[in-house]
């Protein structure tokens, strides 16, 4: 490809509004443009290195026995309310009407549409297993896109969907997926860490995201020092051991604590350590309000609420909310004579002796707090997030935390889907019963954003090889030298011919021009034609660790296949 035919808009300076190094870098070597917030344009280097992503994502796919289709992004509202999603998803999900005024959405993932496929086609056993995917646009109305591709309100997503007579069956598929992932993450260059998920609203109990390493990373992953273990945050089951101490009960005592409302403020106060207070959040949990307790030196783990209590929307009160529910402003409740119709805690309250907490009265405190004595909750359980330190779940070393970017998920669905929408198949013994599902997903377009997190210097992008836009780039110093300007065509066209794909900067462009941006896109390998091009010498330098060799024109096919 000749560069003065090509597109790809550099820029010098770092754009604004770009906060991450990938953002930053695809947009200054021209390889996304934004259109609207959260909706790019992928520009033609960008789209060869998607393609390139997709191509693997194939070949995996198709390794593991997935069959590919291409589902409609426009999706009838019907299908979306036979699987009630139509009603619990909210502004995120987007929706339009077609010239009949009928609803329609555009999909944000697409069970709803292959399990009305499903339904209507296959109908027996011995038409199960089957693995369904495509690599098709999503829409999600994303309250705050972000990180430019990382979280766009419309991307790329490869979705596959398994459907099976049997829990085995699924069992098998999804290994093989799991191990499909694996792979596609190794070959596109990414470190990444399978991690034990919540499977939220999506139902089911397996679940595992892949997540690549990184500081942007949105997810944070609990691993273990010294074992396999890895989760995300969310879902990460806290195992602590908590001792009772032994000290005398102590009285009850209100004591006055003039506009002490946070957690700092009571212990310096009370000059007490965190772990003697009781944390008192209101939280309103679909349509009903929760207290719920926590020690002071934890944090509540929202999703752990929204599981145990099979709720679909958990969210902390408002202040309003709250002083309407409790008659007490927030910073002052807490569970003893609370106004609450239910209160959990998390297990470590339990073991609070003569702890302090709220007196549901403004500018008041409880000291001498005795779970039990002095409150009741309904249930103890664990609803905390996991915290660095803490014992790791599978028993081996202890937790540490690291940042990641999911770039996959795949899930044992069960019959969710299908109970809701009626897909039956005759089993062998004559009987119908809900087709038992998976789905996995990768983020195409988040894994090419991930990728440019992962590799990139001082100088720009860093592209592996397998997925770069170009293999090789040739860069003419002076175009207006004849015996430059001819090697660097013959070095094109045999490169060409060896199959490489080959980008030719013929431009009219001040040599350091060429190079900066030549660094900036990332291309593996870079042939300069210099002055030494009269003695049939060029140099060949490697993106990756800046070496540079000096090569006969004749040798080097030879010297790049030996890289
Ligand atoms: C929606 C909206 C956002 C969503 C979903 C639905 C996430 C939704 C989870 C999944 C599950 C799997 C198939 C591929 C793998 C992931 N965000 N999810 O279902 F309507 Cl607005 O997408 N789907």
């Amino acid at each position: 490809m000749k560069q003065s035919m090509m597109l790809i808009p550099t820029m010098k300076e770092t754009p604004a509004d770009a906060d991450i190094k990938s953002h930053q870098l695809l947009l200054r070597a021209g390889f996304i443009r934004q259109t609207a917030s959260g909706v790019y344009s992928y520009l033609p280097l960008a789209l060869r290195v998607l393609k390139k992503i997709e191509t693997i994502v194939r070949e995996e796919m198709n390794t593991a026995g997935a069959v590919e289709l291409l589902m409609p992004a426009l999706a009838p509202a019907e299908l979306w309310q036979e699987s009630k999603r139509w009603y619990t998803y909210g502004p995120e999900l987007m929706r339009l009407k077609d010239r009949h005024e009928r609803d329609f959405v555009l999909g944000a993932t697409h069970e709803e549409v292959i399990t009305s496929l499903v339904r209507d086609e296959l109908k027996s056993y011995k038409r199960l297993p089957i693995t369904l995917y495509q690599i098709q646009t999503k829409f999600r109305d994303e309250k705050r896109p972000r990180f430019g591709l990382l979280r766009g309100r419309e991307f790329i997503m490869k979705d596959a969907y398994s459907f099976h007579a049997t829990q085995e069956s699924l069992d098998q598929i999804y290994d093989k997926m799991y191990a499909a992932y694996g792979n596609v993450f190794e070959r596109c260059g990414l470190n990444y860490r399978a991690v034990i998920a919540d499977s939220g609203a999506m139902g089911g109990k397996d679940t595992h995201e892949f997540m690549v390493l990184s500081e942007i990373g949105e997810d944070t992953i609990a691993y273990s020092d010294t074992s396999t273990y890895a989760a995300n945050i969310e879902m990460a089951p806290v195992v602590t051991k908590y001792e009772k101490s032994n000290e005398a009960l102590k009285e009850l005592e209100k004591v006055h604590t003039p506009d002490k409302k946070s957690i700092d403020d009571i212990t310096s106060f009370l000059s007490i350590d965190n772990t003697s207070t009781i944390k008192s959040l209101l939280f309103k949990v679909d349509d009903e309000f929760v207290l719920v307790l926590v020690r002071g030196d934890h944090e509540v783990n929202d999703i752990k609420v929204k599981n145990i209590l099979k709720a679909s929307v958990v969210e902390l009160a408002s202040n309003e909310e709250t002083k309407q529910q409790l008659d007490c402003e927030p910073g002052f409740i807490g569970p003893v004579s609370t106004k609450a119709s239910k209160v959990i805690a998390d297990n470590a309250v339990k073991y609070i002796v003569n702890g302090v907490c709220g007196a549901n009265e403004s500018d008041y405190h409880y000291v001498g707090v005795n779970p039990e004595r002095d409150f009741q909750v309904e249930s103890y359980c664990d609803l905390r997030f996991i915290q660095e330190g803490d014992p790791s779940p599978d028993g081996q070393g202890v937790i540490r935390f690291a940042k990641g970017i999911e770039v996959g998920h795949v899930f044992k669905l069960g019959t969710r889907y299908s109970e809701f929408m009626k897909a039956e198949f005759l089993n062998d013994s004559g009987r119908t019963q809900p087709i038992i599902m998976g789905c996995y997903g990768i983020g195409v377009s988040r894994t090419l954003t991930a990728v440019a997190e992962q590799y990139n210097d001082e100088n720009g992008l860093v592209w592996p090889a397998d997925i770069a836009p170009f293999n090789i780039h040739v860069i003419p110093v002076n175009t207006k030298d004849e015996t430059q300007k001819n090697t660097a065509e013959q070095i094109y066209s045999n490169c060409l011919e060896q199959g490489y794909e080959v980008l030719l900067d013929d431009r009219q462009e001040r040599p350091g021009v060429k190079f900066a941006e030549s660094d900036l896109i990332g291309i593996p390998y870079r042939v300069t034609v210099g002055k030494r091009a009269s003695e049939g010498i060029v140099e060949l330098k490697v993106r990756k660790d800046g070496s540079v060799i000096e090569v006969e024109v004749e040798k080097l096919i030879e010297t790049l296949q030996s890289l």
